[in-house]
């Protein structure tokens, strides 16, 4: 007999529902989106990869900051997770300069308020990492606020707070990340308070859904850089001249399988667990 669930809410990939007064469920699906849009076509066992690789990261990190996972259910893509008040911002860190970072970069020298050096080359790596928290837009992108626009909404010991925490898991997952061939060029958190007012790591960490993860053995600035994940995905479309609008295209078996063995492949290494053993007992990436 399944629970009664009153869904919450949902990203373009995750689902949300109501468990009780204070447990959510959240739960990964098999859909992939490029370009912002959502392929008519899944990956298979995506959803359990990036449901691990947070599960592993939340484990490894809740010395640094306490999380929201509570269990992880035997389906491999299902997390039940304390509810939180959310605060009303991403909390994104940049180690390296790409995507809107490297545009507001271009065109202003500075990324949310953080004046950079002159003549940085697009992906170059920072001289130090940068919080560059964002508005959560109901639809389209979230946009960058500079950082005296985040301490008002937050207040200034609570924006300080969450800025230190961020860059601390920022630094922890990167290094871990680049001895094992993996570059996170940046990341995006969502932290909220628990009802004693204890700030909290909620959502997914350190995925290649909320982070840009590169090859590290590719890796060479002043170009863009392949993507670890979704880069067969993009080079077929690009194949197509599609208009990058919606509906999107099917994707063929070779890119699917080639995709599928890329998260496979991000999970592994990250986490040093088998895929087949993480499908057969999902607690071993608490371990
Ligand atoms: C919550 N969102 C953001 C997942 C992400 N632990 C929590 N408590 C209360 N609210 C939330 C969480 C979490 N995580 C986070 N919305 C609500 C966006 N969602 C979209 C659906 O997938």
């Amino acid at each position: 007999m399944p629970e009664a669930v009153t869904h919450v809410g949902s990203g373009k990939v995750r689902e949300l529902y109501e468990l009780d007064d204070d447990r959510l469920l959240l739960v990964a699906s098999d859909r992939i989106s490029t370009f912002d849009v959502v392929l008519p076509t899944e990956i298979p066992d995506k959803g359990r990869v990036l449901t691990g690789l947070s599960a592993f990261w939340f484990a490894r990190t809740r010395e640094l900051v306490p999380n929201h996972l509570l269990a992880l259910r035997d389906d491999g893509r299902s997390t039940e997770c304390r509810r939180l008040e959310m605060l009303p911002l991403e909390c994104v860190v940049r180690g390296y300069l790409t995507g809107s970072g490297w545009k507001d970069y271009r065109a202003t020298g500075a990324v949310c308020g953080h004046v950079l050096p002159e003549g940085l080359r697009d992906s170059e790596q920072l001289p130090e990492p940068i919080f560059t928290p964002s508005t959560k837009a109901q639809e389209g992108h979230d946009e960058n606020i500079d950082r005296e626009r985040a301490a008002e909404v937050l207040g200034q010991e609570r924006f300080d707070q969450v800025e230190r925490i961020s860059l601390e898991l920022y630094r922890f997952a990167s290094a871990y990340a680049a001895e094992r061939g993996i570059l996170i060029a940046d990341t995006k958190f969502e932290l909220g308070l628990d009802p004693d007012g204890i700030l909290v790591l909620g959502d997914e960490a350190f995925t290649p859904d909320s982070s840009r993860f590169w090859p590290a053995d590719e890796y060479e600035a002043g170009r863009a850089q392949p993507s670890f994940d979704k880069q067969f995905v993009r080079d077929y479309c690009e194949t197509l001249g599609w208009d990058k609008t919606p509906p999107g295209p099917e994707l063929p078996a070779d890119v699917v399988a080639g995709t599928r063995a890329r998260y496979v492949e991000a999970f592994e290494r990250l986490t040093g667990i088998g895929f087949e053993a993480y499908l057969a007992d999902p607690d071993v990436a608490l371990a």
